[in-house]
């Protein structure tokens, strides 16, 4: 029997998700039992204003064990990562911050008997050799990324730590996420979202993947609602523990890029691939999905347009209030 979620801990909450799961979060559990982490970024104010917030440092587990004893943690929502492109950058950092954050937390767990621990995971676990349309749950799992290397030993551990100590663990392999609140920090998705921003801003964009480059995407609203969703489902319905697929929308760069110029009058976008298109090339087009619906109900509700008319709307209201740019890259 799964206990309940009373009190948790948000590691990576000053990040694109983080942030956004934070607040959720902070509504339905409470303001005061949601403790929101960083590494270095200042939250927003919202963030700080809106319940407890620490700096901490993943990779030190004495640093975790300050908070979750200081507010009796039972459930950690680990978002606290290093993504692809900077991975790429600094390998040995992103397998220092990827895996001791998470073998931290996961020990954490076991130590203090949680309730829950959700880590998630990324597209990025798969790899060329995988099968880049609809991809399966169960297929091969050779990435060519350290971010990728660090996600498919993540799940592992995690299972791991399901099946060997019988902590309640989960997590979902997350397509590119796009949001208008904050940005992402170094990701090869991130082309997704800076296009919306250049597209209010200057109605023009410089993407650094081909045209033609398909990934899956989600919504932040989706992407919410699938964390929050796994982490609330009954475990003993589960089949699947670490490594979810979650799908929600599939489209190529030029595509997104049609869209927007579809409600952006005269928006332009032109194409000059860089490191990060080796990348995209390597990761899965589309997902299949049937396991998180089956096993707890996973059904997206955003499409590309309604995301595109809500992206717009709201990244418009904030450049006319100044704020574009503001939140960008948490560390
Ligand atoms: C990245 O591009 O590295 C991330 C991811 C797909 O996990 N957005």
């Amino acid at each position: 029997m799964s206990k309940n979620i009373k009190r948790i801990l948000v590691t990576g909450a000053v990040g694109q998700i983080g942030s956004e799961l934070t607040l959720a979060l902070r509504k339905r559990y409470g303001a005061e039992n949601v403790v929101a982490t960083g590494r270095k970024t200042a939250p927003s104010k919202e963030l700080a204003e809106s319940g407890p917030f620490y700096y901490i440092d993943v990779t030190k587990r004495a640093s975790l064990d300050v908070v979750i004893r200081r507010h009796e943690i039972d459930t950690v929502f680990h978002m606290a990562a290093i993504l692809s492109a900077v991975g790429e950058k600094n390998p040995q950092m992103c397998w220092d911050v990827n895996m001791n954050g998470t073998i931290n937390v996961l020990e954490a767990a076991r130590d203090y008997e949680m309730a829950r621990v959700i880590i998630p995971s990324s597209i990025a676990a798969f790899g060329p050799e995988t099968p880049r349309d609809n991809t399966p749950q169960e297929t091969v799992l050779k990435p060519r990324t350290m971010y990728g290397v660090t996600k498919v030993a993540g799940e592992l551990l995690t299972d791991y730590y399901v099946r060997r100590f019988g902590v309640d663990a989960r997590g979902l392999r997350y397509p590119g996420i796009i949001s208008a609140e904050t940005l992402p920090g170094g990701g090869t998705t991130d082309y997704a979202v800076e296009i919306y921003y250049k597209a209010v801003e200057q109605g023009s964009y410089k993407c650094f993947v081909r045209a033609d480059t398909a990934l899956p995407m989600m919504y932040m609203p989706d992407c919410i609602k699938a964390t929050m969703d796994l982490a609330e489902a009954d475990q003993s319905k589960l089949r699947h523990y670490s490594d979810f697929n979650v799908g929600a929308m599939s489209f190529t760069a030029g595509e997104l890029a049609a869209n927007i110029a579809g409600h952006v009058p005269g928006f332009t976008c032109t194409y000059e691939p860089d490191f990060r298109q080796k990348i995209a090339d390597s990761w899965p087009t589309s997902l299949d999905d049937s396991a998180a619906r089956q096993e707890w109900g996973w059904a997206p509700a955003w499409d590309l347009d309604a995301m595109t008319v809500d992206m717009l709307a709201k990244l418009r209201a904030r450049h006319e209030k100044g704020e574009l740019y503001k939140g960008a890259a948490a560390e």
